[in-house]
């Protein structure tokens, strides 16, 4: 069975980061260790909400596991608190990275052309610093403005994208993906670079009308979980963006209308069954 970490923090309340990494990875039949930055008593997008720090914790677990002689498949990064922990993040990172590693970075920081309330600028060229070492990252397109300094726009046509897909990639990463494209009118989804052989992907599906917190990290876990089962990047991106409009579908459709996330755990067995066909593909 592959093994994963993925390193950010608990959200104990809100469905978004661990709270939907875990169960969602878990599910797809991977081994999901979990280093968690910061315990909050919901995301930030609830007013008044608790953290407590965990820090002081990342270097001692870390070192714990390396004793026990544990190894990664993959490394993977979402929102994470301070600047320093980005540095103590990149040191846990140095100390598990194998050439087979594949170190997949989602610099969750912001959205619609805003870093979240906890970040600044300054962050934000920290996280391009985090970006820089990765083999994939996943920003969305405020994230990918905010890291290269170049203009966020909400209309576009897809040179933008391509542009900026190069940008991310003269940060240093091989194989950027931004996430959140529209390519045409009602359509969403994702388009990546190969930076190597010059080569863009892309996967569009229909756009649903409703924005949920955490379906990024929806998003990324299943792209992660897809690749660790063996799918290419194009395949895991259709799995991940099939299975997060379906659960916004889904979550759209219950009468009782979730006041914060996705009904992603009424999806899973979905979820499950399409890795599966595509597995066989
Ligand atoms: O889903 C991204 C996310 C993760 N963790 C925390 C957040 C957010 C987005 O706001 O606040 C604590």
């Amino acid at each position: 069975m592959k093994r994963i970490l993925t390193i950010q923090d608990i959200s104990c309340l809100g469905k978004c980061s661990l709270t939907v990494a875990l169960p969602l990875i878990s599910a797809m039949g991977v081994e999901t260790v979990i280093l968690p930055t910061a315990v909050l008593s919901t995301h930030t997008m609830f007013t008044g909400f608790t953290v407590k720090d965990l820090s002081d914790q990342i270097l001692p677990i870390a070192e714990h596991w390396k004793m026990e002689g544990v190894g990664f498949d993959a490394i993977y990064t979402g929102y994470l608190g301070t600047e320093e922990e980005i540095e103590t993040v990149k040191t846990v990172i140095g100390m598990f990275r194998t050439p087979e590693t594949i170190v997949f970075v989602d610099p969750a920081m912001g959205d619609n052309g805003k870093l979240y309330p906890a970040f600044d600028e300054a962050y934000a060229l920290k996280n391009a610093g985090l970006c820089r070492i990765a083999d994939v990252i996943v920003p969305n397109i405020t994230e990918a403005s905010f890291m290269t300094q170049a203009p966020y726009r909400e209309e576009y046509e897809e040179d933008y994208i391509r542009d900026l897909l190069k940008k991310l990639a003269e940060l240093g990463t091989p194989t950027p993906i931004l996430t959140g494209v529209s390519l045409s009118e009602g359509k969403t989804g994702a388009m990546g670079y190969h930076k190597d052989r010059g080569e863009y992907f892309v996967y569009q599906n229909d756009r649903i009308p409703a924005a949920y917190h955490g379906t990024g990290d929806i998003f990324s876990s299943v792209t992660i979980g897809g690749v660790m089962n063996g799918l290419s990047w194009t395949q895991a991106l259709k799995l991940a963006a099939d299975y997060t409009a379906y659960t916004i579908d889904v979550t759209l459709h219950n009468e009782k209308k979730p006041w914060y996330g996705v009904d992603f755990e009424a999806t899973m067995p979905w979820l499950v069954k399409e890795l599966e066909k595509a597995k066989q593909s």
